[in-house]
């Protein structure tokens, strides 16, 4: 660790006058008021009240308390300099019962937050899921139900129709590694299925439900820009062995292909219906077609690689992996090796691999606990790493990839999931007794970045013009 802060006028010099600078969050991490206006209880709710789901049985029910302290949030938003705020819409608030009536009162706590991004000139970035499923669709099958696709594409419609008119860009999913394999295969995340076939329907139905929503999103508002936020990993081979070689490439096309196929080339990886086809539900005339239907902008999120060997044990599952290494042996907080090399090579992988849009990075962060001091909160070693991470990006720039943003994850501390409460992200600290807010050191710093845009050089290359001043 250093204690060196990197120049933030030096750093915006390499990059567009228009590129965004903005903060990113998710409804069930922040909100709070489990039960207000006719919310019901998402999957989340119920995995997080069980015993030995999440850290300390934490739970969604207060959070950050953002919904009863909207004004103020967006205030802090606006005070940061940011030209972007990415946040979820919970599918509970609107649906509470994942069909059925809508809950109107749900939608007006969007209206108020998109109404409030406007009234401070902040882009809104919406997702339209992230993790938070209607309970009662749980009973139905959740993600492994083709029912619940269209129950997506309803709910899609129906937000999109009242608040796409103030909306900058919507993304349907956040991350659907998480809510299939993790979720359904390794059981950490909700509903806590531990099951392939389970996995394999919750994929597909996934999928389609993107393809469904993205329909129906421009049937309600042909010009909104439409993408998809995915995690994709950076797979590193273990070592140079054939062996592990191939392991790479199969946990590419599990992890990678899966998702990237369907939506950007109309067909799942062939390794994966090889191995794992028969498992898969029926994939429909017509599905993938919906599903590979071309989108405006995709997004990224990225903290840090995967590394994997060859699992030889007979009998192994596809993609018969196993975990290889860090070659850094510095992590943040949460356990997670930092190699910022790692989020470039990511995007010249995909980019080679598919023909992608515009790009955002629609999450980048690190998780570091310490707290407050003196009013203060010195986490340096967080701002390195957002540093780092946006050199990284404006390299890519420079060599002609379309990054046309940045959202930092998170604006602040929240539910981090199976880790509650104690594994901290926020560029600004919360104090979960007080809910006082605290801009970190990395907050104040980002502030002095993101206050620099835009700039007057739009759309051209900075690196040009300052050449020829
Ligand atoms: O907090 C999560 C977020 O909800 C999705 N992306 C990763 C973050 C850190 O784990």
């Amino acid at each position: 660790m250093t204690d060196r802060i990197p120049d933030p006028a030096l750093l915006a010099d390499r990059f567009p006058g228009d590129f965004l600078f903005g903060v990113a969050t998710a409804a069930f991490q922040i909100e709070g008021a489990a039960k207000a206006d006719g919310r019901k209880p998402s999957i989340w709710d119920a995995f997080s009240n069980m015993p030995g789901r999440v850290f300390g049985r934490h739970n969604g029910d207060v959070a950050c308390d953002h919904y009863h302290r909207l004004e103020q949030d967006l205030d802090l938003i606006a005070s940061l300099g940011v030209q972007a705020y990415r946040f979820s819409i919970a599918w509970p608030r609107v649906y509470p019962d994942g069909t059925g009536p809508i809950n109107e009162k749900g939608l007006d706590f969007y209206d108020r937050l998109v109404d409030g991004l406007q009234a401070r000139g902040i882009k809104a970035f919406a997702t339209l899921y992230h993790w938070d499923l209607p309970l009662m669709l749980a009973g139905d099958g959740g993600w492994t139900a083709r029912s619940t696709a269209y129950a997506f594409q309803r709910y899609a419609r129906t937000t999109i129709a009242r608040l796409g008119d103030r909306l900058d860009a919507v993304a349907t999913f956040n991350e659907p590694w998480c809510s299939v394999w993790l979720s359904h295969l390794y059981g950490i995340h909700a509903p806590g299925e531990r099951n392939m076939e389970a996995a394999l329907h919750a994929l597909h139905t996934t999928n389609l439900a993107h393809g469904l929503a993205v329909s129906a999103i421009r049937e309600e508002r042909p010009k909104l820009p439409v993408g998809i936020v995915i995690n994709p990993m950076h797979v590193y081979a273990g070592s140079d062995t054939p062996a592990d070689q191939a392991a790479a490439e199969r946990a590419f096309d599990f992890h990678n292909g899966v998702f990237f196929g369907p939506i950007f080339k109309g067909a799942y990886p062939d390794t994966v219906l090889s191995a794992l086809g028969e498992r898969m539900p029926p994939i429909e005339d017509g599905d993938l077609a919906l599903i590979s239907q071309p989108l405006d902008w995709w997004g990224v999120n990225y903290y840090t690689p995967m590394r994997v060997a060859d699992d030889p044990t007979e009998g192994a599952e596809f993609p018969a992996t196993k975990p290889a290494p860090f070659v850094n042996q510095e992590t943040t907080d949460i356990g997670w090796e930092i190699f910022p090399q790692a989020l470039g090579d990511l995007i010249r992988t995909v980019n080679a691999r598919y023909t992608l849009p515009d790009c955002y990075i629609t999450e980048n962060g690190a998780c570091y606990n310490m707290g407050v001091e003196d009013g203060a909160v010195d986490d340096q070693p967080r701002l390195d790493y957002i540093a780092d991470h946006l050199s990284v990006t404006a390299d890519l720039i420079a060599e002609g990839y379309p990054m046309r943003g940045y959202f930092a994850w998170s604006l602040m501390d929240n539910f981090e999931w199976a880790e509650g409460y104690r594994m901290r992200f926020g560029i600004v600290h919360v104090d979960y007794d007080t809910q006082a807010r605290t801009i970190k050191k990395s907050g104040l710093w980002y502030q002095s970045l993101a206050r620099s845009f835009p700039k007057g050089n739009h759309g051209g290359s900075v690196g040009a013009e300052d050449r020829s001043s």
